[in-house]
């Protein structure tokens, strides 16, 4: 991806664990590459398509100068939140804040941290089978879009689905949702149990009813096998309910472990589904 890049900006503040580094302040050095696309910007020749380095600069200074924290890497986390905050064309980063004059008594010409961050796409389950469900769903959906750390979401339409996994209950609706966010996969999840609680979800029965489910099915590049968060959801191909609304959101989106996309694996598994349902018209 295109960057634009800012190296070597100066600031005086106020980070540091001594006392006298808070009070007295020292010169921070920092360098940073912002990934966007410049492709419009420079066809058009036009600021207003672009990220203007000068207000970053001012951003990152004034930012720096304000707030003070006791460690870089705080002062590198919290900037680069802000950073992708404000300036919704950048996609990720990456900022090395350098703290030449550290008081370590050595010589030495500098240290720093540098961290990469950016806004990542998921892909979320949603489903309702219990109270006012419509409502239920929706409300989940403005808590997401609520979230200052999460943007751009889009929903599928929302469908009526028999319950699947054997118990008793009553249809769902589902749906399927893309967003983007700042959260990390485990921050995520933390925040989907939150919108579950405020929807006065209660887990008594494994698969049963349940006011409100939110369940991470991708999250941009990220894998994981542990039984709190297992991405891409592991059931997912023999889910309708998943799959048809999911369908609809990215059909070309690949599952990186079994490498089939959604469209595939949403039509093997109503292939699969047609055929047991002649299997069974014939006996
Ligand atoms: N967990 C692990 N991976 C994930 C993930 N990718 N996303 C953990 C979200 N959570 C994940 O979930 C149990 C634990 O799974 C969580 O603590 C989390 O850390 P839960 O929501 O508390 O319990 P559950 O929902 O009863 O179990 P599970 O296995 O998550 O069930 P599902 O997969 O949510 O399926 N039929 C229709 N038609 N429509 C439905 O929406 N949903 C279910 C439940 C059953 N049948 C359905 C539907
Ligand atoms: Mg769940």
């Amino acid at each position: 991806m295109d960057q634009i890049k800012i190296e070597h900006l100066e600031v005086y503040a106020h980070h540091g664990v001594f006392p006298q580094e808070t009070e007295k302040g020292q010169i921070f050095v920092i360098d940073a590459v912002l990934y966007t696309e410049l492709r419009a910007a420079g066809m058009a020749d036009e600021l207003a398509l672009s990220t203007n380095y000068g207000e970053v600069c001012h951003f990152i200074d004034d930012y720096l100068r304000k707030n003070t924290f006791l460690l870089i890497e705080a002062a590198a986390e919290h900037l680069t939140k802000e950073l992708l905050l404000h300036f919704p064309l950048i996609k990720h980063l990456v900022l090395e804040i350098r703290k030449p004059h550290a008081p370590i008594n050595l010589p030495f010409s500098s240290v720093s941290v540098k961290i990469e961050r950016g806004w990542k796409k998921a892909y979320l389950g949603i489903g309702s089978n219990l109270g006012d469900k419509q409502a239920l769903i929706e409300k989940g959906i403005e808590g997401l879009k609520g979230n200052s750390m999460i943007r751009d979401v889009k929903c599928s339409k929302i469908i009526t689905t028999s319950p699947y996994g054997g118990v008793e209950q009553d249809d769902f609706l589902n749906a399927a949702i893309e967003l983007k966010t700042l959260l990390t996969p485990y921050e995520l999840l933390s925040f989907l149990h939150e919108l579950e609680a405020e929807a006065g979800r209660e887990r008594k029965v494994h698969w049963g009813p349940r006011t409100l489910d939110l369940d991470i099915l991708f999250y941009q590049d990220f894998l994981s096998n542990d039984p709190a968060l297992t991405v891409p959801h592991p059931d997912m191909e023999n889910r309708q309910f998943v799959l048809e609304p999911l369908n609809e959101l990215c059909p070309w989106y690949l599952n990186p472990v079994t490498g089939k996309n959604v469209r595939q694996m949403y039509l093997e598994l109503v292939q699969n589904r047609d055929r047991n349902d002649e299997q069974e018209d014939v006996r």
